[in-house]
Order: structure tokens, then C-alpha cells, then sequence
């Protein structure tokens, strides 16, 4: 049980400079923390902030006046915990998360938790799991896998977005993240300094070539190439980057893309990709090309998320050869994941707290996957925090992969730093999940 005694909120600024939610939870402790005897422990959790968001995400609760920060104010979502959450949650007993975030969807009453904001909710969810886990004299993975029953012993394949486009940039690059995937190692710790080292390897060839060597929102370049194919250019570019560091490409390092295409495309539209105005069909022709020329290994939001028909065809053709991963089509919610499941789309999910708006449900759509053969991959938003939860998760879930950006940025560094922790910690214990986490939706079947 933990007996909740305060909840305090603030209104603090994420990795882009625009305000976000910060939650400070206190609950009854007696056990031993960290050596001394305490009567209660106060944990604290962050929310992030999407750019490339899909329609379906939970609300973000903001302001919308335009003389603070822009419209992004999120006072009322600070607000609503002090008035209407704290009062409803204060000195009552959860046995488990799974409780309090039920009260909370309670109160809120909407399906996509518009009344009360999803920042509001998540930053409560968030920081009461941390709280239980002081009280319970043990740390957020490991109480995180007890809720789930993982094994909290799997740390995750970095998926590391080293060279940024889309929303997340101002290059012209349609597709939002290029990404270095180290799975060929034995363990995080190796498959971490290898991806960081590519990274540095590839900030010298793009010096090299005159482009410039400034970072996206997630961490990665961002160079205007003005190339007539500047997204097989950027591939390539980032191939070289990873034999100049001295591995090889499609046995230790391997590729993964994020189209983020519901940004530059739909099904009435067509896609404006390099110039042209393509189809469903011609997109995944293009990607079909790309799998034979690259070791990509995972494509995320390969089409648009109204563009159901597509992906179906999308996972037909190529699910087979590699990981196809729904963000914006399945935005974390297990209703929109089990229509997925039925309908043959994508087989892959990308995990966002914020797009579902507690930890109870993001378990839930987690566990939804595992049981349906879906790859998990727990992720970050382009505007992030110091706060490093998704790490946590990731290894309590035993997903096996996690997305949090490239090797710059304390932002996305806070979460491989946790992982570098939760690494040293289990000791023996600790399993690097490796190439074997895409299997099962993979050209590795
Ligand atoms: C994505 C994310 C994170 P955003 O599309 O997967 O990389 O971006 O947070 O802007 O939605
Ligand atoms: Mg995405």
C-alpha cells in the first residue's frame, strides 16, 4: 500500500524550451531508503512534448495564451493536479499503480483525457510509480517488472537517430530520423560506445563535405543535402560512417528509418516525397528498393496513419523482410493496437507514455503486443526532459529496444546513462537483448 500525502506540480521547461509538466508525489514509507529510516519519500516524474504527433494521441493540455510562452503555457494542466487531482487522490491508499491511475481516468471522465490534460495524468502516474518504488525500498525498473512480470534483466538495442529530418529539422528531409542500430554486440554498454563512436565518425564526414554539423531536436545532424536523392545520400553517408568507425554494417550496426510519413502524405493526397507525388504503392516500391540496398532493418510510420488500406499492403510486401512499426496509426492505445492486430497492420508498436497518458495503460498496450508477436520499442518525444522513466521501462518490460535519440543532448544522454546504471547494477544478471529482439517481426523469422 502507499498512502499518497502530497502532490505538487510545476510548470517546468523540456529540451525545446516550451513549458511542461513536472509532478512531485509524497507517500507513506517504513521501510529502509537509502540507509536512513524515513516516515515518507517524495519522487518526482517530467512529461515529454511530440512534434510529429498522430490525431489520436491523448490530450495535451495547454494554455493557448499567447502572452506566455507562446500559447504553450500549461498552467491549467498545473492547475487541474493542485484542484482536481490532488484533492481526489490525497491521503487515500493504492495498493497499485493500475489503482490510481483508474481514479484518475475516473475523474477525468473523457477518452482521451481532455478534461484534466494527459500531461497532468502522466506526470501523477509517473511520479507515483517512482514514490512506490522508494516506499517499497526498491528502484522504478524493478518494481516497474514485478507490475508487469518481466524479468527487469533485458537491457534494450538502442535505436539511436543520428541524423534528423522532418519536423524535427529545417533540412528538407522528408524522412523524420535516420537511425544506427547496434545490435551485433554482446552487450548495451559495447552497442552504445560503437553507435556513439559512429556518430562522431559521421560528424567528420559531413564537416568534410562542407555540410554543416549542427543537431535536430533529437540530437542527431541535420545537413541540408541538396543531392536529387538526398535520403539515399544520407543513408549512405551514415554507411560510411559506420565502416569509418571500423564496423560493419548489417552484422553489428544495422539501419532503421522513421518516415514519419502522416507528415508528408495521405491516402487522397498522395506522398510529396523527393519532388514527386506518389502513391501507397510507389512509396513501398521505394521502400522495397531501399531493404535490397541498405541493412534497414526496421521502418517506422512507413505511411500515413489514415492510410489504413496502405499499411496493410505495406506490412504484406515487406513484413516479412523487416520491422514495420506503427507510432502515429497506433499512438499507444490498445484500441487502436487490437484493430491493428485484426487487420494485419504493421507488426511492430512504438510505446509513448504521453500518447496514452498513464503507466497502467502503456503496460496494457504493451502487453497487448507481446502477446500478438509485435516487437515493442518504448520511445521518446522529440521534446524531452532529464527524466529518464522510459529506461526504466524498457528493462522492466523486457522489450528489447528503446529509441531515445542520438549521442548528443543530455536529454536523450540521460536515458542510455540510466541504462549504463541499471547495466552496471544487475551485474550478471544483465542481458543484452541484441539482434534477437527483431526476430519475430523480422527479416531474421
Ligand atoms: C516519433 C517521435 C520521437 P515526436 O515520431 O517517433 O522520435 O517524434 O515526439 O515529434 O512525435
Ligand atoms: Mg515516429
Amino acid at each position: 500500500m502507499a498512502k499518497i500525502r502530497k502532490i505538487h506540480a510545476r510548470e517546468v521547461l523540456d529540451s525545446r524550451g516550451f513549458p511542461t509538466v513536472e509532478v512531485e508525489v509524497t507517500v507513506d514509507s517504513k521501510k529502509e531508503s537509502f540507509g536512513s529510516s524515513q516516515e515518507t519519500v517524495t519522487a518526482s516524474a517530467m512529461v515529454p512534448s511530440g512534434a510529429s504527433t498522430g490525431e489520436g494521441e491523448a490530450l495535451e493540455l495547454r494554455d493557448g495564451d499567447r502572452k506566455r510562452f507562446l500559447g504553450k503555457g500549461v498552467l491549467n494542466a498545473v492547475r487541474n493536479v493542485h484542484e482536481k487531482i490532488a484533492p481526489a487522490l490525497l491521503e487515500r491508499d493504492f495498493a497499485l499503480p493500475v489503482h490510481l491511475d483508474d481514479a484518475m481516468r475516473d475523474l477525468d471522465g473523457t477518452p482521451n483525457k481532455s478534461k484534466l490534460g494527459a500531461n497532468a495524468i502522466l506526470a501523477v502516474s509517473m511520479a507515483f510509480v517512482k514514490a512506490a518504488a522508494l516506499a517499497k525500498g526498491t528502484t522504478t525498473d524493478q518494481y516497474l517488472a514485478s507490475i508487469y512480470g518481466g524479468t527487469g534483466t533485458l537491457l534494450p538495442v538502442p535505436l539511436m537517430n543520428i541524423l534528423n529530418g522532418g519536423k524535427h529539422a529545417d533540412n528538407g528531409l522528408a524522412i523524420q530520423e535516420f537511425m544506427i542500430v547496434p545490435a551485433g554486440f554482446e552487450k548495451f554498454s559495447e552497442a552504445l560506445r560503437a553507435g556513439v563512436e559512429v556518430f562522431h565518425r559521421l560528424r567528420k564526414i559531413l564537416h568534410d563535405k562542407g555540410l554543416s554539423t549542427g543537431v535536430g531536436d533529437e540530437g542527431g545532424f541535420a545537413p541540408a543535402i541538396s543531392e536529387d536523392k538526398p535520403h539515399e545520400q544520407a543513408l549512405t553517408f551514415i554507411l560510411q560512417a559506420i565502416s569509418d568507425a571500423g564496423y560493419k554494417p548489417g552484422k553489428e550496426i544495422f539501419l532503421a528509418l522513421d518516415c514519419a510519413a502522416s507528415e508528408f502524405g495521405n491516402p487522397e493526397g498522395g506522398y510529396l516525397f523527393e519532388g514527386k507525388r506518389l502513391s501507397s504503392n510507389e512509396m513501398v516500391a521505394f521502400y522495397s528498393d531501399w531493404l535490397q540496398q541498405f541493412p534497414i532493418i526496421s521502418i517506422e510510420d512507413g505511411l500515413s496513419e489514415h492510410d489504413w488500406a496502405g499499411w496493410q499492403f505495406l506490412t504484406e510486401k515487406l513484413g516479412s523482410q523487416c520491422q514495420l512499426v506503427g507510432d502515429d496509426i497506433f499512438v499507444t492505445n490498445p484500441i487502436f493496437l487490437k484493430n491493428g492486430i485484426e487487420r494485419k497492420v504493421a507488426n511492430s508498436i512504438l510505446i509513448k507514455l504521453n500518447q496514452i497518458g498513464t503507466v497502467t495503460e502503456t503496460l496494457e498496450t504493451m502487453k497487448m503486443a507481446a502477446q500478438a508477436g509485435y516487437n515493442r520499442i518504448a520511445s521518446h518525444r522529440s521534446g524531452e526532459t532529464e527524466d529518464s522513466f522510459i529506461a526504466d521501462l524498457a528493462v522492466a518490460t523486457d522489450c528489447g529496444q528503446i529509441k531515445t535519440g542520438s549521442a548528443s543532448r543530455s536529454d536523450r544522454l540521460a536515458k542510455y546513462n540510466q541504462l549504463l546504471r541499471l547495466e552496471e547494477r544487475l551485474g550478471d544478471r544483465a542481458r543484452f537483448a541484441g539482434i534477437r529482439a527483431f526476430y519475430r517481426a523480422g527479416k531474421f523469422n
